[in-house]
């Protein structure tokens, strides 16, 4: 009789323990112990330092919170190659994947079949569609940088005449949004002699960005600004002005990193541009990955959380449909306070 209770206890031992097994295989909080603690993200190529200084911002708030982080990004800013590095991080089942979107719509099938095996998506700086995602970490208001950017334009251009955009790549959803609330803008009354003249991509490569500005400048001999809405673009366009000498008559503004843009804003080439902090932007992702993975966030507009030495922060309702978390205004770089960032990013 004893013999035959220690048979069924050792039983249900066996069974519970299987059931444990099952359960963690499963269940992505639950996984291996080295998987979990993984958080990815993926920029949109490799090259921008722009992006070196978002991921390492990303990677100090993962790795304080005694978590490990993935860097990864591509040799050009196509979304077939983020795809295959979401599949790559799915099959190492890591917690949670920060994406750089090149493309608002294609990652979808790959960043749903994340989320269905548990892993937590989000994106940041550049966004995926709301069905892609849990939230999105948002480095500014996007129709302020719209408007911003217009403002300057009209500024540089004294009024009327003729300004270009060198934009990132075609698909690249942050300086869509961006360009989009740029031609709304123009659509208003006092920027009827502001022409816009061109569009043109650099795709975020240096030597694209040079070809495309000295196209720009060939094609439009009255040109007066170019509008950058990228920091791969706006330093190349501002070399190239710059070696041309053609400081002060055609002049280049947009989103810079004070690092690349202090020796164009020091001669002219560059009267001033904008930005936020990139090292910020990654740190804020960090933490919004953190906030997923431990379920203390869902990507609800409503919930807060904290962001280590940023503070705290709430989801808010995003223009796309979905929601985001927002850092902060952008910042305006000039002659006067180039030098005190030109160190810091
Ligand atoms: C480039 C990238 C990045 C964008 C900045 C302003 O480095 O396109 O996504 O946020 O410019």
């Amino acid at each position: 009789m004893k013999q035959k209770k220690l048979l069924w206890l050792a039983t249900l031992v066996v069974i519970a323990a299987l059931f444990a097994g099952c359960k963690g295989g499963g269940d992505s909080s639950a996984q291996g112990e080295s998987t979990s603690n993984q958080y990815a993200i993926v920029f949109k190529s490799t090259g921008n330092p722009y992006g070196e200084r978002q991921m390492g911002g990303f990677e100090d708030g993962i790795r304080e919170q005694g978590f490990q982080a993935i860097l990864r990004a591509p040799d050009l800013p196509t979304a077939e190659a983020q795809i295959q590095m979401i599949e790559q991080l799915i099959a190492q089942r890591v917690a949670a994947i920060c994406i750089v979107g090149n493309d608002f719509d294609a990652l979808q099938p790959v960043l749903t079949n994340a989320m269905n095996q548990g892993i937590k998506i989000f994106s940041l700086d550049s966004a995926v569609n709301p069905a892609s995602r849990m939230t999105h970490v948002n480095q500014a208001d996007s129709e302020k940088i719209g408007q911003t950017l217009v403002e300057a334009a009209f500024d540089l251009a004294g009024g009327s005449g003729e300004f270009a955009i060198l934009s990132a790549t075609s698909q690249a959803s942050n300086q869509n949004l961006w360009i989009d609330y740029m031609k709304k803008e123009l659509e208003k009354s006092q920027y009827a002699n502001l022409t816009l003249v061109k569009i043109a991509y650099g795709d975020d490569l240096r030597d694209k960005s040079t070809s495309e500005t000295e196209a720009l400048l060939a094609s439009y001999p009255n040109l007066k600004v170019i509008v950058a809405p990228t920091t791969v673009g706006i330093a190349a366009a501002a070399k190239v002005t710059s070696d041309r000498g053609l400081a002060g008559k055609v002049h280049v503004t947009g989103l810079g990193l004070p690092s690349e843009m202090a020796e164009y804003i020091d001669n002219g080439s560059c009267p001033y541009m904008y930005l936020w902090n990139p090292i910020d932007v990654g740190y804020l992702g960090a933490y919004v990955g953190t906030a997923l993975v431990a379920g203390s966030i869902t990507g609800q507009t409503g919930e807060t959380f904290n962001a280590g030495r940023l503070g705290s922060y709430t989801i808010t309702a995003a223009p796309d449909g979905g929601t985001e978390v927002l850092l902060g205004p952008p910042f305006k770089f000039e002659p006067s306070n180039i030098n005190d960032w030109k160190s810091v990013y």
